[in-house]
């Protein structure tokens, strides 16, 4: 008889006003398997979630913690104190995943498999692999994140074809070296930052294709500081560390994986 090990897997998810979508979300991310763990680290919302998810973690006791914040509201910020912990527990990989359910949960099979089965040391859920995968969006929407896009791989050299997805999963020793303290970004850039930093750390990165839907409940946090932020953090890298912009070094940065899977 053979038995397989499975990877143990953590799914960082951050929330500022998820109440309604929460409670869906984590029981579908557990009901992946046993190996599935859930880490919410909410910003004091003003709608309550913070009690959702300490309700949510009685209920699955040992498989979904929370952590509370109580500084200044950002998802960067969030993510730095989240990934901070996540580093320290006993998992293998570490995905990150919005609340809203534009990260469907049916596609973290793929992207712990890009890590575990294809040696990547970082996996990206990318709308932009195969055209656009993208629902609902409105055409403003859409133009702003392809130029986005654009306009980050542009400065930073950056390989990935979908560079501002948050929807990632890491091998916890790969993530663990990222210098977290360091960080400068308080918002959406802080996603950018972490590729970058990804990149000259020497991570293996590679890209499986997802469909990405627009929010089903609540209400986006896209502020116009974040959006200013974005425009500036991309400079701020590559003036820090000008010998990592376009960093090559392993094949899966050049060959997306899961295209054509
Ligand atoms: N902890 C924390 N979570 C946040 C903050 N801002 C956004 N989030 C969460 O981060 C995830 C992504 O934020 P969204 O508002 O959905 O951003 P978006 O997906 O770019 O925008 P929409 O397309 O409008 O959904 C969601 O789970 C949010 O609840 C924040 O300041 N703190
Ligand atoms: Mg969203």
């Amino acid at each position: 008889m053979t038995t397989t090990v499975r990877p143990r897997v953590l799914v960082v998810t951050p929330t500022y006003n998820e109440r309604d979508n929460l409670p869906v979300l984590v029981r579908q991310v557990l009901d992946r398997g046993p190996q599935f763990q859930v880490l919410v680290v909410d910003d004091n919302s003003p709608d309550g979630t913070g009690a959702v998810a300490d309700a949510l973690a009685a209920e699955f006791a040992g498989r979904v913690q929370v952590l509370h914040r109580t500084g200044k509201r950002g998802l960067g910020r969030s993510y730095v104190d989240a990934l901070s912990r996540a580093v320290t527990m006993d998992v293998d990989v570490v995905c990150q995943m919005d609340a809203d359910f534009s990260h469907d949960p049916s596609y973290l099979p793929d992207l712990v498999d890009g890590v575990i089965g294809d040696g990547c040391d970082l996996v990206i859920g990318s709308r932009y692999l195969n055209g656009v995968s993208v629902v609902n969006w409105p055409l403003r929407r859409l133009i702003l994140s392809t130029f986005a896009n654009r306009y980050v791989r542009f400065i930073t050299g950056l390989p990935a074809r979908d560079c501002t997805s948050g929807y990632r999963c890491w091998r916890r020793e790969a993530l663990a070296r990222l210098p977290l303290d360091e960080f400068v970004s308080d918002g959406y850039a802080f996603l950018v930052e972490m590729l970058y930093q990804a990149m000259g750390t020497g991570c293996r990165i590679g890209e499986v294709p997802i469909i990405y839907v627009e929010r089903r409940e609540g209400q986006s946090k896209m502020s116009r500081g974040v959006i200013v932020e974005s425009i500036f953090v991309p400079w701020r890298l590559v003036l820090r560390h000008p010998s990592w912009r376009g960093r090559r070094g392993n094949p899966a940065t050049r060959t997306p994986l899961g295209v054509g899977r």
